[in-house]
């Protein structure tokens, strides 16, 4: 279960990557100088854990995709995960997704496109400028957080590849390694994790492969190497660890689905208007926020992100979940 920590030092005030990285090394002389004179308290240690450990990532902040929400802790963003491949509780993947191997690390780019490729993970960092974008994640379990991921848009990479007319789909797959992923030895998912999108919807801006969180290189727990952030779909369309990308025809069988499909749909947009049968998706807990006087906050249509709406024109958004 979730346990609350006290806020007041946690870098939850930081407005932009810079300020960030300011803050962090003010944290850090602060945490020494803390050290230096004995203090052992938790605000000293906590001073150390909330700095980013992995290598620098930075990314220009796009301006276009710039949440106005205050961004969820580095702490937090990093310690409460949904990665069912180390565990089902939200501290196991930061307890246990160190050992993931992330080199060497490969994704596969196949099915309807003219020119399949396997690229490398350096390539794939290369392949356009990175961005900063600061984007809401809502949960369909009815948390949210605000991350300020590194990447950029998928549709970068899918113009590379050139679907062929039968592209209607993209199907994402996800590793799998029985030796370090202890979660993948039970059966609470049909393993691989599989999602999916339109094609048009893989291609819309928002849809960003993510390298890095924070300015640095993505935590294991947060779904290195590569993952995908989908900001108007619940946090399940966003699979991590990425291991290959198909254009197929057919609307994927994604993991939720085969695992409850009355429960998980295949659009999974952010709809406060349609309840998850088993509870409300009007409101939701922002992680970070949250006490016991607290408020909800209401949830958006589209996670507030109003420019796909075109996407579903004419489309049943109670019948398509
Ligand atoms: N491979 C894989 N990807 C996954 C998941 C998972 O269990 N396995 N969980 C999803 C869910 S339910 C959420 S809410 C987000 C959480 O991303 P975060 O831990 O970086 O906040 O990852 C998504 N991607
Ligand atoms: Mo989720």
């Amino acid at each position: 279960m979730l346990i609350r920590k006290p806020s007041d030092i946690l870098p939850s005030e930081i407005t932009t990557q810079a300020v960030y990285q300011q803050r962090r090394r003010l944290m850090l002389q602060g945490g020494a100088a803390l050290a230096a004179a004995g203090a052992t308290g938790w605000s000293a240690r906590q001073a150390f854990a909330a700095a980013p450990t992995g290598a620098a990532l930075p990314g220009t902040p796009n301006p276009a995709f710039q949440a106005t929400d205050k961004p969820t802790s580095y702490e937090d963003v990093t310690s409460y995960n949904n990665y069912y491949e180390f565990g089902t509780d939200k501290s196991d993947p930061a307890r246990y997704a160190s050992a993931l191997r992330t080199e060497p690390w490969t994704v596969q780019v196949e099915g309807e496109v003219g020119k399949p490729q396997t690229f490398d993970i350096d390539a794939l960092r290369k392949l356009a400028p990175m961005e900063e974008r600061l984007y809401r994640l809502r949960c369909v379990e009815g948390w949210s957080m605000v991350i300020p991921w590194v990447g950029y848009s998928l549709n970068a990479l899918i113009k590379q590849v050139e679907p062929t007319g039968n592209a209607k789909y993209v199907e994402f797959v996800t590793a799998v390694q029985t030796d370090t992923m202890r979660g993948v030895r039970g059966n609470v998912l049909d393993w691989p994790y599989v999602e999916g999108l339109r094609l048009d919807e893989a291609m819309h801006p928002l849809t960003m492969l993510v390298f890095g969180l924070y300015g640095h290189v993505l935590p294991n727990q947060n779904g290195a190497p590569l993952r995908l952030a989908v900001p108007w779909k619940y946090g399940f369309k966003s699979a991590k660890s990425l291991v290959a990308i198909r254009f197929v025809e057919q609307q994927p069988k994604t993991a939720w689905i085969k695992a409850a499909a009355r429960e998980y749909g295949f659009f999974a947009n952010v709809n406060p208007n349609v309840d998850h049968p088993r509870w409300s998706q009007a409101t939701e807990r922002r992680i970070g926020e949250d006490g016991f006087f607290t408020p909800k906050r209401k949830t958006l249509m589209f996670n507030g992100y109003d420019e796909v709406a075109s996407l579903y024109q004419g489309l049943d958004l109670r019948a398509n979940y």
